[in-house]
């Protein structure tokens, strides 16, 4: 039997909330754990070492065995049914607490695949990571995110510059929200992808190069950009089912860039950051129409969620794409999202799974299209 997830529109999402936002009292064995932990002192930051079956935290041992049923009904949501997911810890607990509930969740979902040495500036093993726009409440600026570099972001998923990482679940807490604005959004990639023009649906399923989000801007060699299809289509065993998605990794900014780095002029290169009135077109027309033609379906899909201080927002991130509006801060007391990436797949496998080629592909392509355009001084051009 094949069964195709995943089609809920903003409308019908919204009318189905019970089926998919949870208050934390609702899982008591969780609660009551996160109250232990937090009463016994023990540190969130030491979380991987917590999990570690050679751990002696008989705590954390008994919460994987337990967790089972919670866990099987967030991932049947997450990888079969709507692909998002809200638990509501409430203002009662403390942040302490609720980066609790965010790890103790986030590991019974898979393996915390943050890599700190790719970030050049990491120096502590931390296992969440900050987003925010204030600078220097980021772990002494160790951790740094979209976030916190721009206010405009645009439907995305995270990881897609990414080369060899596969984020599968994104899990967001809001520990303090702005003070005006900074609401999320989330669009179903799959019912977009459904209603794209045969053109757009072939344009996106090429491969793409992508600004890197460690080295962003130029400066980096157009080869070793990440390179892979913004729609990819897979099928997914599980037992009799069989889930055909058409796996979705794209970032506005990062897509766009990526293709200017590789294919203009050097002289010529601006990075483009995104806004959605004034969005860059210096790209191949095939190529912006698909583009401008994805955006608008995101957007008219996007669903917009209003979340609360110590919320959870989960999501398959291959498959939702999220963003949040624009938002003005309380300097003394700035908004603060932290969050854990969630995969299982080592380097090879992860760029296997994402179609992850050689950046060569596309300049081979952009050399026979637009032959006028000079790539000289991109240092392995040709290669
Ligand atoms: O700030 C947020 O709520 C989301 C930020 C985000 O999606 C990102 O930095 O990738
Ligand atoms: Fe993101």
């Amino acid at each position: 039997m094949e069964k195709v997830p995943f089609r809920w529109n903003a409308k019908n999402l919204t009318r189905r909330v019970e089926a998919w936002v949870f208050d934390l009292e609702s899982f008591p064995k969780l609660m009551s754990l996160i109250r232990e932990l937090d009463q016994q002192g023990e540190d969130w930051h030491q979380f991987e070492k917590l999990i570690d079956p050679k751990s002696e935290n008989v705590l954390i041992a008994e919460w994987i065995r337990s967790s089972r049923a919670l866990i099987s009904k967030i991932k049947n949501l997450l990888y079969r049914d709507t692909g998002v997911v809200i638990v509501k810890c409430g203002p009662r607990i403390s942040s302490n607490q609720a980066r609790w509930a965010e790890l103790l969740i986030g590991c019974g979902l898979g393996t915390n695949n943050r890599n700190v040495t790719q970030i050049p500036k990491a120096k502590e093993n931390r296992p969440l990571f900050q987003a925010t726009v204030n600078k220097d409440s980021t772990a002494e600026k160790t951790y740094v995110g979209n976030g916190y570099k721009r206010n405009a972001i645009g439907l995305h998923v995270d990881g897609s510059g990414s080369n060899g990482r596969l984020i599968e679940i994104l899990v967001m807490l809001f520990l303090r929200q702005a003070r005006f604005g900074g609401q999320s959004r989330v669009a179903n990639s799959q019912l977009v992808f459904d209603n794209l023009s045969i053109r757009s649906k072939r344009t996106l399923q090429k491969s793409f190069p992508r600004e890197s989000p460690y080295k962003p801007g130029i400066g980096i060699p157009p080869t070793s950009l990440a390179c892979a299809p913004i729609y990819k289509s897979i099928s997914d065993n599980n037992g009799d089912e069989r889930i055909l998605i058409n796996r979705f990794s794209y970032h506005p900014s990062r897509v766009r860039n990526g293709w200017k780095f590789t294919h203009t002029e050097k002289s010529k290169i601006v990075a483009v950051e995104y806004d959605p009135d004034q969005i860059d077109t210096d790209l191949s027309q095939e190529l912006n129409e698909a583009l401008t033609e994805l955006d608008k379906r995101l957007e008219d899909n996007a669903c917009e969620i209003t979340l609360m201080q110590n919320d959870l927002l989960l999501l398959n991130n291959q498959v939702i794409a999220h963003d949040r509006v624009e938002f003005q801060d309380d300097a003394r007391a700035p908004r603060l999202m932290e969050r854990l990436w969630v995969g299982k797949f080592n380097k090879e496998e992860a760029e296997h799974l994402i179609g992850i080629e050689k950046c060569n592909n596309c300049r081979e392509e952009n050399r026979n299209t637009r032959s006028n355009t000079s790539t000289e001084g991109f240092g392995e051009a040709g290669a």
